[in-house]
């Protein structure tokens, strides 16, 4: 597995504005927001991509969606409305290879998106 920013913001290399963790997720703000609330959610266990979850990552994934819904709350966006967004591979805008959960608001979002 080779390191991302990601892994180095895990391993406490680099900092980032980590606004909640547990166990299996780290959840920071965005160092490029595209809304007024954008915050990566992430496992600590390094999947590059969604192509490479498996089956054992199941509730992986599944806490990652919780750990969004949190965040969402704790930042005051669950009721007006937020969107978590995958992009898979670089076709899809994926720059960082370490999977992550994009949980955007605090603005309308428009769709289709881009
Ligand atoms: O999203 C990767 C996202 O990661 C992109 O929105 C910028 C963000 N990013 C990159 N480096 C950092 C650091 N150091 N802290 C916080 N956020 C960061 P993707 O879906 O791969 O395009």
């Amino acid at each position: 597995m080779s390191e991302t920013i990601f892994s180095r913001i895990l391993s406490g290399d680099i900092p980032a504005d980590i606004i909640y963790e547990d166990a299996e997720v780290v959840a920071f703000r965005d160092v490029n927001p595209q809304a007024p609330v954008h915050v990566l959610v992430i496992p600590r266990k390094p999947i590059p991509t969604l192509n490479d979850a498996q089956p054992e990552d199941t509730e992986l994934l599944g806490r990652l969606f919780l750990a969004a819904a949190k965040v969402a709350a704790q930042e005051g966006i669950a009721e007006s409305g937020y969107r978590t967004v995958v992009n898979c591979n670089a076709g899809a805008g994926q720059t960082v290879f370490h999977l992550h959960l994009h949980v955007l608001g605090g603005r309308p979002l428009q769709w289709p998106p881009g």
